[in-house]
């Protein structure tokens, strides 16, 4: 059985949603965020990361979202969500999926970290052009589509969807009108909603 260590307020939605799409079983041990918005330090003991999430499956204890996610594909996906290796899908699944962590989060990241005035000027120009050319370049290619790779959801759409809820949550997506839609048809799924429902809201309500 999986268990999926469930950091409240965090990435941890995205397993918990793939899971529920997948209809896997899994059990859930759910940490709470300390005082200053932290993962307590007892997840450590799961993973020396001790960040959410983390999944224990067997012997085997996994974190970042993006190899967990790419771990329950090829193990328990059946072949669904996600091409496989070799697949002409393949390439760009891996892109989307690794973009979703690195090349679309680092300058959100640096603005959440940054506040609204706390950045040194040139820090914060990289960081508003790096947001921009990510969500212009996921734009572009949910134009004409409804998922990121073939006409199904895989992992890829369920890394990126959390980079698009924190620009919406920081105010930092802009008018960008195909990534709202996108937005809302995935958080209107089943899988998506029974996810909010076992783990709590992905973002901290606003102040
Ligand atoms: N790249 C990692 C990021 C993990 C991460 O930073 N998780 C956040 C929650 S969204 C966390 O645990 N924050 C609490 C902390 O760093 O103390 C992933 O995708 O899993």
């Amino acid at each position: 059985m999986i268990t999926v260590h469930h950091l409240t307020y965090s990435r941890s939605t995205r397993i918990l949603w793939l899971l529920e799409e997948m209809g896997e079983p899994y059990e859930m041990v759910t940490w709470h965020r300390d005082a200053k918005m932290r993962a307590p330090h007892e997840m450590r003991k799961v993973h020396p990361l001790g960040k959410g999430p983390t999944i224990e499956d067997g012997e085997r204890v996994i974190a970042e979202s993006g190899a967990i996610i790419e771990y329950l594909v090829a193990t328990y996906g059946k072949g669904r969500f996600g091409p496989a290796a070799g697949d002409a899908d393949w390439p760009a699944y891996l892109e989307w999926l690794h973009f979703g962590e690195s090349s679309a989060m680092l300058g959100i990241i640096m603005r959440m970290l940054g506040g609204r005035d706390g950045l040194p000027k040139h820090a914060r120009a990289y960081a508003d052009e790096s947001i921009d050319l990510a969500m212009s370049s996921l734009e572009t290619a949910l134009e004409r589509r409804d998922f990121l790779v073939g006409n199904a959801l895989t992992g890829a759409d369920v890394q990126i969807q959390y980079v698009i809820e924190t620009a919406i949550a920081l105010g930092l997506l802009g008018e960008r009108p195909v990534l709202i839609a996108y937005n809302d048809r995935l958080t209107a799924r089943p899988a998506y909603v029974r996810a909010i429902e076992k783990g709590g809201p992905t973002m901290l309500p606003r102040r």
